[in-house]
């Protein structure tokens, strides 16, 4: 079959961020109404909708070529598959949490405790590597109530605003992963799915590139516009474009999400104005 199967949640936290990753990367897809799977119209690839604890285990076997999974599940699962990107949502943080009423100095005190988890091979490597003796109960679901009906001393489970650890009376002590989604696939993927997963993928990190970055335009005038650029950093270089006002100029350049806003000030400190931020759709290098 010269298609690339890719597997994604069926339903959940993954499924609509899955979903909006191939839309940006104008992959069409029509999802029908059993969603078991579907074929995209514009791309050769079939999506397969899955639970996602069990596409770990169809990457490993090549019942599905990719899949886009948490990070949580694919270290716990421990498959043999490959990590091939990050792909930015699905955010959160795998942590222990004990009863707000525990008094809590380091980790020392979870020493001899009984912990209640979904991942028990995360939780006895990081208590392992730490010399930490703890009991780990493995349970599936509903893991922060397990202190609160006396099944266990603490927790370890994923966090993301953490207001369910705060409704449940616990309080997060320990951080053992921070996780997101990942597209991992199966370790020997054969030709053409190599070649579509390669497509796949630079799509993927133009959308990601792009979501990271902002175009900006600004007005600033000509006597201090090579300080003024000496903050841009643009792609390769910066665009100036002169203005009716010969006394200024318009600056076109790209800046990263992370340093934007000390980037504006700096800007705004040099008499830079009328500044325009504009999303980017695609970054192709
Ligand atoms: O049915 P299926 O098995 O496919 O889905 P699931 O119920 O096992 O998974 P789902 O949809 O809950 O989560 C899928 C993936 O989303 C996880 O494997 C993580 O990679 C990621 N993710 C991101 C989260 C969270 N954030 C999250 N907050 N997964 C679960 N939670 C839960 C957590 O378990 C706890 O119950 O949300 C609660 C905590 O949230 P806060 O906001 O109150 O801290
Ligand atoms: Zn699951």
């Amino acid at each position: 079959m010269d298609k690339l199967k890719i597997a994604i949640q069926k339903s959940g936290r993954l499924y609509e961020d899955s979903i909006k990753l191939l839309k940006d990367c104008s992959i069409e897809v029509n999802i029908g109404i059993d969603k078991l799977k579907t074929t995209a119209l514009n791309f050769p690839l079939e999506i397969l909708f899955l639970r996602d604890d069990d596409i770990p285990q169809y990457l490993e076997d090549g019942v599905a070529d990719i899949g886009i999974i948490g990070k949580n599940v694919l270290l716990e699962k421990r498959k043999k598959i490959k990590i091939k990107e990050t792909l930015g949502f699905g955010k959160c943080r795998l942590s222990i949490a004990v009863p707000k009423s525990l008094v809590y100095n380091d980790i020392k005190d979870l020493n001899g405790k009984r912990i209640a988890t979904s991942y028990p091979f995360l939780v006895k490597e990081f208590f392992e590597k730490r010399y930490i003796n703890a009991e780990i109960h493995e349970i599936s679901g509903a893991v922060e109530i397990a202190p609160g009906i006396g099944l266990a001393d603490c927790i370890c489970d994923l966090v993301s605003s953490g207001s369910t650890l705060f409704m449940n009376g616990l309080k997060e002590v320990e951080t053992v992963l921070q996780s997101e989604a990942i597209l991992a696939s199966h370790l020997y993927l054969g030709m053409p799915q190599n070649l579509i997963m390669d497509k796949l993928l630079f799509r993927i990190r133009a959308v990601k590139k792009a979501k990271n970055n902002k175009y900006i335009l600004l007005n600033v005038p000509n006597n201090r516009l090579k300080k003024i650029i000496s903050y841009l950093p643009g792609v390769k270089s910066t665009v100036i474009l002169p203005l009716a006002n010969s006394e200024w100029s318009s600056v076109h350049s790209v800046v990263n999400e992370n340093n934007f806003w000390g980037i504006i000030e700096n800007l705004k400190a040099l008499g830079v104005q009328d500044i325009l931020v504009l999303p980017i759709e695609k970054i192709i290098l």
